[in-house]
C-alpha cells in the first residue's frame, strides 16, 4: 500500500466518522401547553385572608408537555424560576387512598419519539415558597435544564384549570 493510498484511506475513514457524527441520533424537543394554577399568598395580618386561608398557599405548580421528535431520549434534570426560592420536580403517588407528592431526584425521561406529560395528578414542577402571587393572566419564566438539549426558558401561563 502506497503512502498516498493509505492517506486517502485515512481521510475517507475520518469523513465517514464525521458523517456518522452529523447524522447522530439526538433529541429534538418541542415544549407546549405550559401553564400554572393561580396562587394567592396568605396575608397573615388580614382577617379576610385568614378566612380564606385554606384557599391560599405558598407553593405553585407548572404543568407542561414535552414532545421529543428526535431518535434519542433526553432527560429533564431540573427547573428554576425567579418567582420562588426552590423548584422541585415532583411525582404524585397514591399512599393508601391518599394522594401525596414526592420529589424526583434523578430527573424525568423524555423518550425518543415520545413525550413527557406534566399534568394534574401526575408529574409536575413545584414552585416552593413563592415570593409573590400567581395571578390569572400572568406569565412566568421557567428555566428547564435537560441532560442533552441544554437549557431552555419557557413561559408558563397562569390560568384556572
Ligand atoms: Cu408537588
Amino acid at each position: 500500500m502506497t503512502m498516498r493510498f493509505a492517506g486517502v484511506l485515512v481521510f475517507l475513514v475520518i469523513l465517514g466518522l464525521a458523517g456518522c457524527q452529523r447524522g447522530a441520533q439526538v433529541p429534538e424537543l418541542v415544549i407546549s401547553e405550559v401553564w400554572s394554577r393561580p396562587v394567592a399568598l396568605a396575608q397573615p395580618d388580614s382577617g379576610a385572608a385568614m378566612e380564606q386561608m385554606h384557599h391560599a398557599g405558598s407553593n405553585g405548580v407548572v404543568y407542561l408537555q414535552i414532545e421529543n421528535r428526535g431518535a434519542a431520549a433526553d432527560r429533564l434534570l431540573r427547573a428554576t424560576s425567579e418567582v420562588c426560592a426552590v423548584t422541585e420536580l415532583h411525582e404524585t403517588i397514591m399512599q393508601g387512598d391518599r394522594m401525596r407528592m414526592q420529589p424526583v431526584t434523578s430527573g424525568l425521561e423524555v423518550p425518543a419519539h415520545g413525550r413527557l406529560q406534566l399534568s394534574p395528578g401526575g408529574h409536575h414542577i413545584m414552585l416552593m415558597n413563592l415570593k409573590r402571587d400567581l395571578a390569572a393572566g400572568d406569565s412566568i419564566a421557567v428555566l428547564l435544564e435537560f441532560e442533552k438539549s441544554g437549557s431552555q426558558t419557557v413561559f408558563s401561563h397562569v390560568r384556572q384549570p
